[in-house]
């Protein structure tokens, strides 16, 4: 891990975003982490959190309840064995704010190696809504594999490319018998769920008509582009500056090629966001047995 070499001049003693003072007893519950999955709300991070302690620790979830070890009302943060279940909120700007804060205290606790996973959900384009999509590269919506963002007024541009390997490691990490698809491929971060992906269904409508959108979409297939989501360019440019081993593991809700709403029912949902979560067991118990 790479990090800023100016924090070692400036003394922090309280995380503001995860509302915890810096002491030795809570650096100690971020201690000796080996990996981060990071999903977008709360409720899916303790899904995970209960998943991973019944599959990975053997624990009855039954009788089984996880801490939050941040005191936030945006975030929450579990903790089974060496792995973190972290919620990173909608959008680039959230996840960025994450990525600093988490960083930060995973630094400050002696932490240096790390996996770091988003497991996501995404638009498809063109696939099978309930495949998996883990991404090599994530591309701005502009199609450029550089994650644009200010430094006050000056832009600046990031690399967006996942680390290879580990992407490899996690589809080989995987059974024959998975009962969905799951491919490797590319992503798009977009800046919205509804201008930003083109759709109709928003409260205001896009300049672009259905046609001019067609062609975009398979200009995108070209280039191994399978999903729409919100977080990955920050997350891939993020990693790529701290040297952190990251790719993301998103879902497909629905099919763009066939519509803009997401009609599932609750259970439908509940069942594709198994499927990514799935997929990242499966990762995690291949390093831990
Ligand atoms: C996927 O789903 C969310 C929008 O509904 C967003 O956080 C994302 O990346
Ligand atoms: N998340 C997105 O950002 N887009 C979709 O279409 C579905 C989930």
């Amino acid at each position: 891990m790479k990090i800023n070499s100016q924090l070692n001049q400036i003394k922090e003693n309280y995380s503001f975003h995860f509302g915890i003072a810096l002491s030795d007893e809570n650096l100690k519950k971020f201690a000796g982490i080996t990996h981060v999955i990071m999903q977008g709300s709360t409720t899916r991070a303790k899904v995970l959190a209960q998943k991973l302690a019944s599959e990975i620790l053997n624990i009855d979830s039954t009788f089984f309840d996880p801490i939050n070890i941040i005191n936030s009302a945006d975030f929450a943060v579990y903790r089974i064995g060496n792995v973190l279940s972290v919620s990173h909120g909608m959008g680039n700007t959230t996840i960025d704010t994450v990525l600093h804060t988490l960083t930060k205290i995973l630094h400050y606790s002696g932490n240096n190696q790390i996996e770091y996973i988003r497991v996501g959900t995404s638009g498809g384009i063109g696939i099978k809504p309930g495949t998996v999509v883990i991404s090599k590269q994530s591309f701005m919506p502009d199609l450029s594999p550089f994650y644009e963002t200010n430094e006050l007024d000056k832009l600046i541009n990031i690399p967006t490319k996942f680390n290879q390997e580990l992407v490899n490691k996690i589809y080989s990490a995987q059974p024959n018998n998975l009962p969905f698809d799951i491919i490797i491929g590319n992503s798009i971060a977009a800046d919205d769920f509804y201008l930003g992906q083109c759709r109709y269904d928003g409260a205001m409508q896009c300049r672009e008509n259905e046609e001019w959108r067609k062609e975009f979409f398979s200009k995108i297939r070209a280039l191994d582009i399978y999903n729409f989501e919100m977080e990955s360019s920050a997350l891939a440019a993020f990693c790529h500056q701290a040297e952190i081993p990251a790719t993301m593991i998103a879902v497909t809700l629905l099919n763009r090629l066939e519509g803009d709403q997401v009609t599932s029912t609750t259970e439908q949902l509940a069942e594709f966001s198994d499927h990514s979560q799935r997929v990242i067991i499966n990762y995690i118990k291949s390093i831990t047995n």
